[in-house]
């Protein structure tokens, strides 16, 4: 086996997976005369172990995709679709894309300029390091980035400090393993290796979830709740624990703040009450209950399905708090993971600088993508779009679609392919892919940090993100060193961080060496956590003075009226959000887009599974076919996966989706949206 290097043609290299997935996979990338021919996983890498996803393990098919952008273009004729565009230079690109910077910046000021990015490739400097740089240094309006784990995020802090949890290699000592609201199977496939391993040991395997898919049907018991309302069924188990006397009181005493406060108030959350809110029988919520305060290690997997709703915030931040009544944290293996990603915090000011902005710009939630072009005032003139699809993954998408439609806005997009989003650029760049690019990755699942050093050369005339913000700055006349840093500079500011004692000894040459590294943290007790009061707080007083309910609390999903379903348009198996929707392979593998509801529902509409449904509401409309059954309970559809448009019918899910924001952090309501269905005039074309 080779280390990581690109000059020789032929050989085994290691690499790690740059997708926007938890598991972060250590890879060997098989290349033959220059390309990379095959992917499988390293099975020296402690967690992932060799295993790796369908996806990845096809996806050399989507690196040299005949579709892949080759080189810089600019659109000819109208934006969206039916747009077409031609070949220009990178100069021409560059030029262009400046000069109409400058002139912007001149008469309308830089906050007319919006950088709209996400995790398309999970890399440090290329996706948070550079770009932000270059942003800071122009004064350009500022994203917030919400579309994701934010609302989760922010209520897990409440309860936590931060994102610290339970150690994934941990969890293989669990004896009771509950996924709330996560699909694992699909979206952190070695959480569901470890939970095996655990099972041969004994351990008992539990799913929650609004919809019986491939992991609700591979727990020991599955509990389908009505979406939404998890706080409710966290916090009746919480009445149990405490009229059980099922709590540790001695953890309580020791690592929490507010227990007494909470032993009442969920007195209040009686089973009966708990049932009728969530669906779940009174008699499951106490052998649940009774099963948790019973069994130690018990680890808790808090998926993003829950977040992703109005009250999202609030229903992580109570989950996160059960842990800590039966003291799992002082059990190996016990606890929750929501994500870990603060055990390997590097340091963000010196990788992003924020100092090179002058003043404060203003902030725009990226789920309000829709709104800010075509409501805000002063009024966007240009968009930069890369790592994201926007017009495909944003809620309300519409919306999107009639903002990014203005001929007004000059709009830039860097990708690898000619996504949905593209086809409203002005200019499109040709990005490269992660093997062909040098970047440090931090999972935010399990504890390592990976180096990656090309491993094949550029793709036609593609440039890597920071290659391209590099010469932007030039472009813009901007001189500071800190745009023109090398790729190994960058990482070494990064990973310089005397802030976190856990990236001490991992550092540019160790990683070199070695590949991935270990942040080797100690266990969160004892010790102190980062919330105000350095203990776990049921009770938080920094909520209460934001406004929030101090206690952990249920409150009802917003009322979109008397639409008679709930949407959750979730993530599916073959694509990571919309990247391998446009590549057929994994269309292939994925076949089409579903509607997944109660059989009992598509009887009264006179649906029949094979049938296609048309799903609408006043946001827009979607055909799916429909698969009727016991996956769902009545009231509840799910549909799998951003598809990009398939042939004669309309499968863009986000035209349905709210662009409410959630509770907490700014975040996307994807999955508290109401439709309408009836049945579709659409059926398959012969041969489809
Ligand atoms: N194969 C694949 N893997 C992925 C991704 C992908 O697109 N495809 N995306 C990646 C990304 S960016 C992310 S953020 C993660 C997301 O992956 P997960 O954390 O698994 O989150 P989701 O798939 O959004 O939702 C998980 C589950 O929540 C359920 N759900 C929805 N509402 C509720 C509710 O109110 N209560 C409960 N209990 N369940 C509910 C859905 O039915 C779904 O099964 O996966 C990552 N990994
Ligand atoms: N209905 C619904 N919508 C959702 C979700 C859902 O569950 N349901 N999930 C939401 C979540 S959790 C997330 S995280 C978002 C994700 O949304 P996005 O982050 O937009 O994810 P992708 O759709 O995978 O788009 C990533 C794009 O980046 C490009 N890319 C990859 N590598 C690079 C690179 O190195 N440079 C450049 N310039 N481009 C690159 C890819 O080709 C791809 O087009 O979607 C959200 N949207
Ligand atoms: S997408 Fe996830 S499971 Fe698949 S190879 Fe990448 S990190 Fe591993
Ligand atoms: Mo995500």
């Amino acid at each position: 086996m080779h280390t990581m290097m690109s000059k020789e043609q032929n050989g085994v290299f290691p690499a790690v997976c740059s997708l926007d997935c938890p598991d972060q996979c250590g890879l060997l990338l098989h290349k033959e005369e220059g390309k990379i021919v095959k992917i499988e996983g390293d099975p020296n890498h402690p967690v992932t172990q060799g295993a790796i996803c369908n996806k990845v393990r096809n996806m050399a098919a989507r690196m040299y995709d005949e579709k892949r952008l080759q080189y810089p273009m600019k659109r000819v004729g109208p934006k969206g679709e039916g747009s077409q565009f031609e070949r220009i230079t990178w100069e021409e690109a560059i030029t262009t894309i400046t000069s109409r910077w400058k002139q912007l910046i001149a008469e309308k000021g830089p906050e007319s300029i919006l950088p709209y990015s996400f995790y398309g490739n999970m890399g440090r400097i290329g996706t948070e390091g550079m770009d932000r740089r270059f942003f800071n240094r122009m004064g350009a309006s500022r994203l917030l980035y919400a579309i994701c784990e934010a609302a989760g995020s922010e209520g897990y802090k409440y309860t936590m400090g931060g994102s610290f949890g339970t150690d994934p290699e941990d969890t293989v000592h669990a004896k009771l393993i509950i996924m709330w609201g996560i699909n694992a199977v699909s979206t952190n496939m070695h959480q569901v290796m470890l939970a095996e391993k655990a099972r041969k040991n004994g351990a008992q395997i539990i799913v929650i979830d609004a919809h019986k898919n491939q992991t609700g049907r591979w727990a020991d018991w599955f509990i389908p709740i009505l979406p939404g309302t998890d706080a409710a069924l966290a916090l009746g188990i919480m009445h149990i624990l405490f009229a059980e006397n099922k709590v540790d009181e001695d953890f309580l005493h020791q690592y929490t703040k507010g227990h007494e406060a909470l032993k009442e108030h969920v007195k209040q959350y009686d089973p009966s009450m708990v049932s009728t809110i969530t669906g779940v029988p009174v008699e499951d919520i106490y052998r649940l209950a009774r099963l948790y305060g019973d069994t130690a290690p018990s680890f808790i997997r808090i998926g993003n399905g829950i977040q992703h709703h109005d009250n999202g915030g609030m229903c992580v931040r109570t989950i996160a708090c059960l842990p800590a009544l039966t003291g799992q944290w002082l059990h190996q293996g016990g606890g929750a993971i929501k994500g870990n990603g603060g055990y390997l915090e590097h340091n963000i000011p010196a990788l992003q600088r924020p100092d090179l902005r002058e003043g404060n710009a203003r902030q725009i939630n990226m789920n309000l993508l829709g709104s800010a072009l075509l409501e805000l005032d002063p009024p966007i003139h240009s968009l930069y779009v890369y790592n994201s699809n926007p017009a495909l993954v944003a809620p309300h998408a519409n919306k999107v679609r009639k903002g990014l439609e203005r001929e007004d806005v000059f709009t830039v997009v860097h990708d690898l392919f000619l996504t949905e989003t593209a086809k409203y650029a002005d200019i499109v760049l040709p990005a490269t892919s992660s093997f062909e690019n040098t970047d440090f990755y931090r999972s935010y699942w399990h504890r390592y940090v990976h180096l990656q050093l090309p491993v094949i050369a550029p793709y036609m005339e593609s440039k890597a993100n920071v290659d391209v913000f590099r010469l932007l700055a030039a472009g813009m006349g901007y001189e500071e060193d800190a745009l023109q840093d090398s790729d190994e500079a960058l990482i070494r500011q990064a990973l310089d961080h005397p802030g976190n004692p856990a990236l001490a000894n991992i550092t540019y040459e160790t990683l070199l060496e070695k590949q991935f590294l270990k942040a080797e943290a100690k266990p969160l007790f004892p010790g102190e956590l980062k919330t105000p009061s350095g203990k776990i707080e049921l009770y938080s007083e920094e909520m209460e003075r934001k406004g929030f309910p101090p206690l952990p609390t249920y409150t009802p999903l917003v009322d979109e009226g008397d639409l008679p379903f709930l949407f959750i348009p979730a993530p599916n198996h073959n694509f990571l959000n919309s990247t391998f929707a446009h590549n057929e392979k994994h269309r292939r593998m994925e076949k089409t887009p579903k509607l997944h509801m109660n059989e009992a529902d598509a009887a009264s509409l006179g649906l029949v599974s094979g049938d296609y449904a048309r799903v609408w509401n006043d946001r827009g409309e979607c055909e799916l076919l429909v698969a009727a059954g016991t996956d769902v309970l009545p009231g509840v559809v799910v549909s799998q996966g951003l598809w990009a448009d398939v042939p004669g019918k309309k499968a863009l899910v986000n035209s349905l989706t709210p662009d409410r924001v959630a509770d907490m952090g700014g975040g996307a309501t994807f999955f508290s949206g109401r439709v309408r269905i009836e049945k579709s005039k659409f059926t398959e074309p012969l041969g489809g």
